[in-house]
């Protein structure tokens, strides 16, 4: 469910000061703050004042005083639209090169992931992609993919490596990964996936490639700062829990949180293993066991679904919503955006697969691409809400309710984005 911290609605951070002038009044709003006590946490005609690229102060406009109103150095009249905060996708491996569209011809032939991955495709054929390119090459391949998710309303993007599986490669990754977080105006969360699959080089040794992963590629990526979250894919055809937990190991060893690609395609009960180093978020999750459910809710743990890559395989197991729903465990939603199970550059379509496929009200899927999404990447202090400290990064949205974002699939809905309190181009022009 959402964390909602206690109402702050028309309250302001005890650091900040309002008698002094600030940059911009935002008025005759309809603000879905994704905080307070209905599940939206919706402010009609409400007022948003933001200063130096933070939300000042959030609340109804009947609540503004008259000398508040004149310390704005600019009024904009919303006249009545919905503002939301800006989306975030919390799972992604946008940063890679080529196609797999080939693979996609097989499936629907009749081959499965598994045995497409297993004749030396999957992964593996876009690890040979990104390791024969430069790092040109993926930013210039990658960048349309970033535009897209914005002009979507995407404003936060994780990004995982783990298509390079050595250290050049890997780093190249990074590298493209930061250069996207400098030269765009996203705010972009790299994430290290070295353990994704067992390059072919290491074929039938896959422990020497953890050691790899452990002793050479965590601490260069941990010494240069270049990942936030250290990431496994956990799982028959990438990795065992007991190699798992080996690289958990070292990733708390060099202060890095952890996340997992846990139980999508078996129970390997990788999401209890992740759940006990306190991960940010277990990832899947369509094999998880009911009985698991406790160790995520008692650890914090956000449950992160991932309904493009359930729809684009063709699978029939789901996660078990109402059961994390039931123990309370923060629900995030996102595109798993990847070339193979998952090519999916709208997040709000995600939002739609969460409801029709897996039951998420439209309310929880918009709490899964904003504070659970905030929660998933340790962020929920920063971003995810309308609320008084928090990044001013929303969204003006040409909707009538806030279940449009996930009831419409497709369509321009978004009219403005503003990130750090800034208006940024949201088209793909
Ligand atoms: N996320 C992943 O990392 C793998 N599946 C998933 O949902 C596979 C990505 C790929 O096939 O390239
Ligand atoms: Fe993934």
């Amino acid at each position: 469910m959402m964390h909602c911290p206690a109402d702050t609605l028309g309250q302001h951070g005890p650091e900040m000061n309002l008698s002094q002038p600030y940059d911009t009044l935002w008025t005759n709003g309809n603000l879905v703050t994704m905080a307070g006590s209905d599940e939206y946490g919706i402010v009609r005609k409400g007022a948003m004042a933001v200063s130096d690229g933070r939300i000042l102060w959030v609340g109804p406009v009947g609540g503004l005083s008259p000398a508040f109103i004149s310390n704005a150095s600019a009024v904009e009249d919303l006249a009545g639209a919905w503002i939301t905060p800006g989306l975030i996708d919390c799972h992604t491996h946008l940063v890679y090169a080529g196609s797999r569209a080939n693979e996609f011809e097989m499936r629907i032939k009749g081959a499965s992931y598994q045995e497409i991955a297993a004749s030396g495709g999957g992964i593996v054929s876009t690890v040979r992609a990104v390791r024969a390119a430069s790092e040109d090459e993926i930013y210039m391949q990658s960048l349309p993919r970033l535009e897209a998710m914005m002009a979507d309303g995407v404003t936060t993007l994780e990004i995982k490596s783990g298509y390079g599986l050595d250290v050049p490669n890997e780093l190249k990754m990074l590298a493209v990964i930061h250069r996207l977080k400098a030269e765009t105006p996203l705010r972009i969360i790299p994430t290290f996936l070295g353990a994704h699959t067992v390059p072919p080089e290491f074929a039938g040794r896959a422990d020497e490639y953890v050691d790899r992963v452990v002793e050479e590629m965590l601490p260069v990526v941990a010494a240069k700062g270049l990942a936030r979250a250290v990431d496994v894919f956990c799982e028959k055809i990438g990795f065992s829990p007991a190699q798992t937990e080996r690289i958990f190991k070292a990733a708390k060893a060099l202060d890095l949180p952890i996340k997992l690609h846990a139980d999508q395609l078996s129970d390997s009960k990788g999401a209890v293993l992740a759940a006990r180093y306190q991960a940010l978020s277990v990832d899947h999750l369509e094999y998880l066991d009911s009985s698991d459910i406790p160790a995520l809710a008692r650890n914090d743990c956000v449950a992160v679904l991932l309904p493009g890559a359930f729809h684009y395989l063709g699978e029939t197991r789901k996660p078990p919503v109402a059961a994390l729903r039931e123990a309370g465990v923060p629900m995030a939603v996102s595109t798993d955006c990847n070339p193979g199970t998952s090519p999916l550059l709208s997040l709000r379509s995600a939002m739609n697969m969460a409801c029709v496929f897996f039951q998420l009200t439209p309310a929880e899927a918009l709490a899964g691409v904003t504070i659970n999404a905030a929660h998933a990447l340790g962020l929920q202090n920063e971003i995810g809400t309308l609320e008084p400290g928090k990044a001013a990064d929303f969204l003006i949205w040409n909707i009538d309710s806030p279940a449009e974002l996930a009831y419409q699939i497709g369509g321009n809905l978004l009219r403005d984005m503003f990130i750090n309190g800034k208006k940024r181009p949201c088209s793909r022009s």
